[in-house]
């Protein structure tokens, strides 16, 4: 057994069969492939054979990483570098892109946007590209296709005093957000952020919350019925016979507070720098 043996080229190509080609060169059975011969002498073949399985067991580990990665894990959600504010039409989303941009300054008088506002600023020696899309129709949803191949997270803004009469709007739009097909596959975060808290009578964010799940599963159940020509079975966020739930996203969906007018944006900047960290 301590004899040299030399492998024919044709068999070295699995290093798995190593010990059925070392029996068959032999043609004597082989228990151990011994790393110290009997006499105590080193032996360099077995060590060659170790070191090659290890290293071959460690090329077949990573490939099949990568291969389960790219198959079930989406490309890296980290690769964007926009955040994308959006939402229905008079939420804030450019008065906070403003707020954003210089904090302590009050935003200027906004109406309601025609275009798409952006900008790259530091926060935290991370470059971020910070994109305004406008509430209303085509624009919207032709900018969120734009959009979305580049974002890192999403900033749905929610004016929480006008939410009870916009809610079946509200939840229309999270359903495209929540639709798309880079938001989806890469699984991009999204903070719903209930703004204007210092109004009298808003809704709090637990029960905006409440209110858009039970919007969206009326809305995801209609698409489910009647389906529509963008109704693609494999990214519909409910199956037939279930209900519609946050926690069930394959997308992380949280939902805090803030105040744009009064400066307190601390759960977007949590966001912002979670998301970059
Ligand atoms: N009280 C109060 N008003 C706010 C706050 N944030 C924004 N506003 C006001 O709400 C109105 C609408 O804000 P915008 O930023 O223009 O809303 P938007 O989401 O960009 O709307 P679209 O561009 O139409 O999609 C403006 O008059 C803002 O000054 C806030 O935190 N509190
Ligand atoms: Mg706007």
């Amino acid at each position: 057994r301590s004899r040299i043996i030399r492998i024919r080229r044709k068999e070295k190509e699995t290093m798995f069969d190593i010990k059925e080609i070392l029996e068959d060169l032999t043609g004597e059975k082989i228990e151990t492939l011994q790393l110290f011969k009997q006499d105590g002498e080193f032996n360099t073949f077995a060590a060659y054979v170790a070191l090659a399985s290890f290293l071959l067991c460690g090329v077949v580990c990573v490939v099949v990483w990568f291969l389960f990665s790219m198959i079930f894990g989406g490309k890296d959600k980290r690769t964007g570098k926009s955040i994308i504010l959006l939402g229905e039409c008079g939420g804030g989303k450019t008065a906070l892109f403003y707020r954003l941009l210089s904090p302590e300054e009050q935003p200027p008088q906004t109406l309601s946007s025609l275009k798409v506002n952006e900008r790259t600023i530091t926060i935290d020696n991370n470059n971020v590209h910070l994109v305004d899309i406008p509430g209303s129709g085509r624009l919207r949803k032709l900018s969120l296709l734009k959009y979305s191949p580049d974002a890192r997270a999403i900033v749905f803004v929610v004016d929480s005093a006008g939410f009870a009469a916009q809610s079946r709007s509200v939840g229309e739009i999270l359903r495209e957000v929540l639709m798309d097909k880079n938001i989806q596959k890469r699984r991009v975060p999204i903070l719903v952020v209930a703004n204007k808290q210092d109004l009298l009578k808003t809704l709090k964010s637990e029960e905006i919350q409440k209110k858009l799940e039970s919007e969206l599963d009326s809305i995801c159940q209609s698409h489910l019925a009647v389906p529509g020509e963008e109704d693609d079975e494999s990214t519909q966020l409910v199956l037939p016979g279930e209900k519609f739930a946050f926690d069930n996203m394959e997308n992380e969906v949280i939902f805090r507070e803030s105040s744009v007018k009064t400066g307190d944006l601390r759960s977007v900047n949590e966001f912002i720098d979670e998301v970059f960290m």
